[in-house]
């Protein structure tokens, strides 16, 4: 028994220190295209939100391709000349209708802020929050994309898959000089109140234990 809530502890500590410097969830990856998980949010289309052409004032979001990112590949839109490209809506789905999971955003800032790398993004699309390097939410993977540029994960909030089995959060640009570099998202099932109590007992016993 004493082995048993040993190694339980050590799970336990493994996760905690992992969570220091890792991805925390099923990572999704973002993908336009026919077939893809993420669309215009406006229009429901798959393909007139993106292009291959990097252009600042198309107002599109350009698909690149580097080996550093999730895929090997991201959305990139610019600031520089204020682009306005559209919100897009990626949606994770297979997931357990009803259950509550944690959605994070998975994005890419420059660490020295000499340009804003910047992302808005959010569970519904009437409220998105501005996210980037330092803003005290946003965390790093422990990925280097580049020198300099960052792997960022940032928990966007906690809901409920639909009866489908889905979830989807809302990306943009916000309205600022800079850039922003899109990857994917991760899903967290967040633990049903029956087995948090169980741990908590669990907890309780071990301290007993250990005064006896
Ligand atoms: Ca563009
Ligand atoms: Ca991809
Ligand atoms: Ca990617
Ligand atoms: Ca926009």
């Amino acid at each position: 028994m004493r082995n048993q809530w040993l190694g339980m502890v050590m799970v336990m500590l493994g996760l905690a220190v992992a969570a220091n410097a890792a991805m925390i969830g099923t990572y999704v990856d973002a993908d336009g295209g026919t077939g893809g998980n993420t669309v215009n949010n406006s229009t429901g289309d798959p393909d007139d939100w993106w292009t291959t052409e990097n252009s600042d004032s198309d107002d599109l979001w350009a698909y690149r391709e580097k080996p550093a990112y999730r895929d090997g590949d991201f959305y990139e839109c610019s600031g520089t000349n204020y682009e306005d490209a559209p919100m897009i809506k990626t949606t994770i789905s297979g997931l357990t209708a009803g259950t509550s999971y944690e959605i994070r955003v998975i994005y890419a800032s420059e660490t020295k802020l000499t340009t804003d790398w910047i992302i808005a993004a959010g569970l519904s699309a009437g409220s998105l929050t501005r996210y980037q390097w330092g803003d005290g939410v946003s965390e790093e993977t422990g990925v280097e994309i580049e020198s300099g540029v960052a792997e960022m994960q940032v928990l966007i909030g906690t809901v409920v898959a639909s009866v489908e089995g889905t979830i989807s959060a809302y990306i943009d640009m916000p309205d600022a000089e800079g850039r922003c570099d899109y990857d994917g998202v991760t899903y967290l099932e967040v633990p049903e109140p029956a087995t948090m109590g169980l741990l908590t007992l669990g907890g309780l016993g071990m301290l007993i234990r250990r005064k006896r």
